[in-house]
């Protein structure tokens, strides 16, 4: 089986991003370890603190965000990063021309009842301009613009999914010797479905577009959909998002009244971007509802984007309602 470095070799992906790509997994084997040995490493449970999101952080949060800011921030070719769990981007200790946005622990509401959790990355090159490594506005370029973007599962198995923009992997972490070996390549989601994935208890906060299609999924055969609709939410969007690559579905966490200036709960820079890059990378389809998550131009580091991803077929289907 190939390891991740001689299919990032074989790809022709430049050293430096390599190098990049390599951290990031240093990080991630860690974090796979901690979270395999739960109540052992006694770091499960919250912290007192809050998040610039008003989320209150678990000590594994606090703890995987700084093994992936500390290994980033001395990585060479990496100018600044940015963390869901950071109020502001961090400059690097050199300059470097990549920047790395990171979700550290994603669905982690989810660790202290032994779920799936994991870590959502995106790599963008630095614009090639005088402007600082603290300047935030070097994050600002749409999800077009990425580099490289994957996720590690923390499930069964450690899986690694990645695109460079050529295509979809998935590597396995092989614990006997400590790599990520590759399993399976040139993902394809199935352009139709019929699961989907929402948050339901939500549905009075949606939007009438989004609130009809639910409903027309709900009716089953006798509806418009004409089809028997299934449904799924894990409340983790790695694992959702990682089902849909392997069997197809939907995945939607759309625009909510509850604060409009949010247009969500999902994060565009580091939730939305590389997931979509992966999504569409796979086949697949990533809207807002109305327009291409990744034509979505940011204006700061912690933009929320409402998400609808996954199978393309039913992607247009939601978009259709969405525009007529
Ligand atoms: P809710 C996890 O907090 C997350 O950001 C995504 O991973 C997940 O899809 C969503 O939020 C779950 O949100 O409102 O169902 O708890």
């Amino acid at each position: 089986m190939k390891r991740l470095d001689q299919v990032l070799a074989r790809d022709g992906v430049p050293a430096e991003l390599e190098l990049v790509i390599d951290h990031i997994m240093i990080a991630c084997k860690d974090i796979a370890y901690k979270l395999a040995q739960g109540e052992l490493a006694g770091i499960l449970g919250a912290t007192e603190d809050e998040n610039v999101q008003g989320e209150t952080q678990k000590k594994l949060d606090v703890i995987s965000n700084d093994l992936l800011k500390d290994i980033l921030i001395d990585n060479p070719y990496v100018k600044a990063i940015g963390s869901e769990e950071e109020d502001y981007t961090v400059a690097s200790t050199t300059p470097g021309k990549y920047l790395v946005t990171f979700d550290p622990l994603d669905g982690s509401s989810n660790i202290d009842v032994n779920l799936s959790v994991g870590t959502i990355f995106s790599v963008l090159e630095a614009p090639e301009d005088d402007r600082a490594a603290d300047d935030q506005s070097i994050f600002l370029q749409n999800g077009r613009k990425q580099v490289a973007a994957g996720y590690v599962l923390y499930g069964p198995s450690a899986i690694l999914v990645l695109t460079t923009g050529k295509g979809v992997n998935f590597f396995t972490l092989d614990q006997t010797v400590g790599e990520f070996v590759l399993t399976k390549e040139g993902i394809q989601i199935p352009a139709d479905t019929s699961e989907f994935a929402i948050n339901m208890s939500n549905q009075r906060f949606w939007e009438p577009e989004m609130k009809q299609y639910i409903d027309d999924c709900l009716l089953g055969e006798e509806g418009p959909l004409a089809k028997r609709y299934n449904m799924r939410w894990v409340a983790s969007m790695v694992a959702e998002v990682h089902r849909i690559l392997v069997r197809g579905g939907i995945f939607m966490y759309p625009y909510d009244n509850r604060d409009p200036s949010k247009a969500g709960k999902l994060r565009l820079m580091y939730e939305g971007n590389p997931m979509s890059m992966i999504v569409e990378q796979a086949g697949g389809a990533s809207s807002t509802g109305r327009m291409d998550i990744m034509d979505v131009q940011p204006e700061g580091i912690h933009d929320r984007v409402p998400v609808v991803l996954g199978s393309k077929n039913e992607v247009a289907k939601v978009v259709a309602y969405h525009t007529k």
